[in-house]
């Protein structure tokens, strides 16, 4: 039988880093990436037969856990019926419909393969719409690996971004600026210097790309005013956070603290493809209508809206808006934080956690981190042992600080307490 060491070594050989999405690799953590054979429900089991309560769902995805029957059963019947036609099908219009009643704001909708081909066409969508070429985003929020976001701040709010990855070009980025999560002054010192310039603001409502940071409501707030004041459109990236966190999103957190409140575009993923290759990314028809073919900002994608995976998307989708689904689930994720907090206090650890819906954070460190900057500044190396310590009792984590965790619908009561129970034993052997 091949082992977790002897697949890594293979696979090493021929695919860069061992493996196709760098997180995967276990570098942030050590060790060696667990190569899975198969998952069922909350659990996934390697190519050692090592079984693990499975916290990543494929980093948001597989909220229903893995082979749900009306899933399955849906992706199979699809299958028989042919992969890809390049052709419209009725099932695109059917998985569009369901989105655009689940969201509001959203009146038209294109679908393609990934979150990033999603985000990358929002953002080309806004830059035409509006005829700016200014972008914002904010440290500690990934959109995905277009070049344009692929950025970290300049050296001041007026400098341009420079590329975080190696083959994106300066002027590729000299239209993005980088901001720092939550913090009101720079926002309001960028528009005031460049607000008419400025074609959108991209963020993660809840940032789950630097493990789970919310965006403040004051921060929020002055960001829609902003926004509106200058003719900038606001897109919320909902790639991880979209059905998520609820089923209208984090855009129906912040709809109820904030009165009136709403975004223009949207970006999703993950979830409403349930597995499968497949995202999205809509908003208002007036400024979807600017797309080919009707109009002049171009994109397109030979799997777009795939029929299998449209299939697995309803499937998914049918199923998380049975009644009861969300706060079953909300209920189990906060148990789960509120459990590690527990087990943490009394082993005498600095830890702080947070939830919504079936996502959760937690640092090593005493208050909840506001920004990126102070994600970085908690216990890096303990989250580390903490990983292990848990991966050994048969608990997958997020293999990185900056990632968030994600409980499925399949997690039962008595998972939650194992994984409470080898958090307490693993902050006891000191991780
Ligand atoms: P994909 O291109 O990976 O489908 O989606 C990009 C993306 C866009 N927006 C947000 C908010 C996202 O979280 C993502 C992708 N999330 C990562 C997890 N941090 C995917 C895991 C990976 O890169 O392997």
């Amino acid at each position: 039988m091949s082992t977790n060491e002897s697949l890594f070594e293979r696979a090493q050989r021929v695919i860069p880093g061992g493996v196709n999405s760098p997180v995967r690799a276990f570098r942030a953590v050590g060790g060696t990436p667990r190569f899975i054979s198969r998952a069922q429900g909350a659990w996934m089991i390697d190519a050692e037969g090592k079984r693990y309560l499975d916290y990543i769902g494929s980093w948001g995805p597989m909220i229903l856990g893995h082979g749900h029957p009306a899933v399955l059963e849906a992706v199979q019947r699809a299958a028989l019926d042919g992969f890809s036609f390049g052709a419209p099908t009725e099932r695109e219009i059917e998985l569009a419909e369901a989105i655009i009643a689940l969201v509001p704001g959203v009146e038209q909708l294109r679908l393609v393969s990934s979150g990033t081909e999603a985000g990358m066409s929002a953002l080309r969508l806004a830059r035409g719409a509006t005829g700016r070429s200014t972008i914002v985003k904010f440290e500690g929020c990934y959109h995905g690996h277009a070049d344009a976001l692929l950025v970290k701040a300049g050296s001041g709010l007026a400098t341009f971004g420079h590329p975080t990855s190696a083959g994106v070009p300066a002027e590729v980025v000299q239209h993005t600026r980088v901001l720092e999560y939550n913090n009101l002054a720079q926002l309001e010192e960028t528009f005031a210097a460049q607000g008419s310039e400025i074609a959108c603001v991209m963020i993660e409502p809840i940032a789950g790309n630097m493990n789970f940071v919310r965006a403040s409501v004051p921060f929020m707030t002055r960001l829609r005013e902003l926004c509106t004041a200058h003719g900038t459109l606001l897109v919320f990236d909902e790639v991880m956070t979209g059905f998520r966190v609820a089923l209208g999103g984090a855009h129906s957190v912040y709809a109820r603290l904030i009165p009136g409140f709403q975004a223009d575009l949207f970006v999703f993923g993950k979830v409403i493809g349930g597995g499968m290759p497949l995202a999205a990314f809509g908003g208002p028809k007036a400024i979807m209508q600017q797309l080919a073919p009707l109009g002049p900002v171009y994109q397109a994608g030979t799997l777009s809206g795939n029929p299998v995976a449209t299939a697995c998307g309803l499937a998914t989708l049918r199923e998380i808006t049975k009644p009861g689904f969300y706060e079953t689930l909300a209920t189990r994720t906060r148990r789960l934080v509120d459990g590690l907090t527990v087990a943490a206090r009394d082993a005498g650890v600095p830890f702080c956690g947070d939830c919504e819906g079936g996502m959760f954070g937690f640092f090593f460190g005493p208050t909840l981190p506001q920004n990126y900057t102070q994600v970085l500044a908690t216990d890096q190396a303990r989250f580390n042992r903490f990983f292990h310590g848990m991966l050994s009792r048969g608990v997958y984590l997020a293999p990185a600080l900056y990632e968030a965790g994600f409980v499925s619908a399949a997690h039962t009561d008595a998972d939650i307490d194992a994984t409470i129970e080898a958090a307490a034993q693993a902050l006891r052997d000191g991780a």
